[in-house]
């Protein structure tokens, strides 16, 4: 884009949204040229924050009039860098996030109709004020839009019982990326009348329409939801301790979380209180036997919901958990007792991403396998990694119930041992720069191996996009190009992403 085009551009937008939203100037511009993780930085001609689903519509019919690109953002809190702009200083980031009514809450259909903008908390409480849930729950969950979790097909903590953002949306309202605005706000859970349009928007990450609207898919709330975290010697016991409570609890069972002990090693070395706080619960819970926190092992975070009441989930876990003690499956374990001690111990396992962003740099992996592989694949590359980089540390973690692990590398901490923490950011990004690529390789040819895919719900972005490359079929590929060149011939959309 010229620059003669993109002032016009920026002259008409003022003119369509008000010059209070259109910001050009670099402060104003900062925060959003770089992704959650501080990974990618890109430079852009502008911010632009429109209100309404029109106002979008009309940004996008100039956009492709002067030939500009658009990067849709929502929250900025995605980890693939969807939502940076390159560094060309010629795009401009679309923000959703003042799309923010609420248009329909109909608790008899049990859904609950929002523009982009909400945040997924905002919209976790609306629905909890009509007496009834949506499940999607993930750390970002105060910032993230509604929007951005449709467009990045977000996963989280529930997906074991209630699905993935997909699973949990009805309908969308899209503006096309040549400016129609497409109403498929239907909240049907049944409509077979031709493709699915709405799937296809979900997950794209921006690249295929700009989601204005959603009609989200809640559900009864349970009456009791308490957790336990379970020391396990191994990703085996942890994977027949996930068999055992699926066949006893069912529908139940709500979450399965799965933690290496480096990775809860990090929120220990530099989140001290969180990990303290959560001793002093286990403390409370086991009379002052804080060995969980402490000692380093394995362990699982194992949530019930249940809904009769707290007590029935509480005697739920206690009954698996008292049969996996006498199967030898599992080592100590604690149950909450009420949902202060339970949010303690969620709170430990949301600290991990916050606390190894503080660590330094990683290579950041979201795999997913087949559960019947899922153990193999955790032996075989935990030992070939620590072969091929000696001392490097697996801060592997995550929705071990959906197959699907962040199997982080942190960089060997020996390499930092009496540094500052400038000095040991500045190693570990150096370590991490030098083998990522390697390290990337050997996990990703595993995955792909074994069936699986090589991100479970972070999506491809900027971070994945050369390994979806190498590692897709050509056709798949070719499908996948033929569908962009169909619906965004101009490539306005996102360009750079995905494909
Ligand atoms: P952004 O980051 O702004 O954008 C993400 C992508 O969507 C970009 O490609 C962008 O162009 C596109 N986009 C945004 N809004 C729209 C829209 N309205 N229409 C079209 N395209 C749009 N993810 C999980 O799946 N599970 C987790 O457990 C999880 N935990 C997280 C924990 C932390 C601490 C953090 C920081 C992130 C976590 N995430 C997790 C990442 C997750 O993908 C994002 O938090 C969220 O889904 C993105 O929402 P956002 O509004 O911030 O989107
Ligand atoms: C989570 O499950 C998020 O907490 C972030 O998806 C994962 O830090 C990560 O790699
Ligand atoms: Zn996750």
């Amino acid at each position: 884009m010229s620059t003669s085009n993109n002032a016009l551009f920026l002259e008409q937008a003022v003119q369509l949204l008000g010059e209070r939203a259109v910001k050009t100037a670099l402060s104003d511009l900062e925060p959003y040229c770089v992704d959650w993780r501080k990974r990618f930085f890109g430079k852009a001609a502008a911010i632009l924050y429109p209100r309404t689903t029109e106002q979008v519509a009309g940004v996008v019919c100039l956009a492709n009039q002067h030939g500009v690109a658009l990067v849709p953002q929502g929250g900025n809190t995605g980890l693939s860098g969807g939502a940076t702009p390159d560094a060309s200083g010629t795009q401009v980031i679309l923000s959703l996030s003042r799309l923010q009514a609420v248009r329909h809450q109909d608790p008899a259909n049990k859904t609950l109709t929002v523009e982009a903008g909400v945040t997924l908390k905002q919209v976790q409480e609306l629905a909890d004020g009509m007496q009834l849930l949506f499940p999607l729950s993930l750390g970002a969950e105060g910032s993230a839009t509604i929007g951005g979790n449709l467009a990045t097909n977000a996963g989280g903590t529930g997906v074991l019982r209630y699905g993935n953002a997909r699973d949990l949306c009805l309908g969308v309202e899209v503006v096309s990326a040549s400016g129609e605005i497409w109403n498929g706000l239907r909240g049907l859970r049944k409509d077979n009348t031709g493709y699915d349009l709405r799937d296809l928007f979900i997950g794209s990450e921006g690249t295929l329409g700009l989601i204005t609207a959603a009609v989200l898919k809640l559900f009864p709330k349970p009456a009791g939801v308490m957790t336990a975290l379970i020391q396990v010697a191994s990703p085996r016991h942890a994977f027949e301790l996930l068999q055992l409570a699926q066949a006893k609890c069912d529908a139940a069972l709500t979450g399965f979380e799965y933690m290496s002990a480096e990775s809860t090693q990090v929120v220990i070395d530099h989140f001290p209180e969180v990990a303290r706080h959560g001793a002093q619960i286990i403390g409370g819970i086991l009379g002052g036997n804080n060995s969980m926190v402490a000692e380093r092992s394995d362990s699982v975070l194992m949530e019930i919901s249940h809904p009769e009441s707290e007590s029935a989930a509480t005697s739920m876990l206690e009954t698996v958990i008292g049969q996996a003690l006498d199967q030898q499956i599992v080592g100590d374990a604690i149950v909450a007792q009420s949902i202060a001690q339970s949010s303690a111990l969620w709170h430990l396992r949301e600290a991990i991403t916050l606390a190894a962003a503080e660590d330094g740099a990683q290579v950041k992996l979201d795999i997913a396998l087949p559960l019947s592989r899922l153990v193999t694949f955790i032996d075989q590359v935990n030992r070939e990694m620590l072969a091929a980089f000696p001392g490097v540390r697996l801060h592997n973690f995550g929705h071990f119930g959906d197959g699907n692990l962040h199997y982080n590398i942190g960089a060997p901490q020996h390499l930092a041992a009496g540094k500052s923490v400038q000095e040991r950011r500045a190693i570990y990004l150096d370590y991490i720069q030098t083998h990522e690529e390697a390290i990337r390789r050997l996990v990703h040819d595993r995955v792909m191996a074994m069936n699986g895919s090589i991100s479970a719900e972070h999506g491809l972005g900027q971070l994945r996009k050369a390994e979806a490359w190498r590692l897709k079929s050509p056709v798949e590929l070719a499908l996948m190009k033929r569908i962009k060149q169909a619906l965004d011939p101009n490539g306005i959309l996102n360009p750079g992403k995905v494909l």
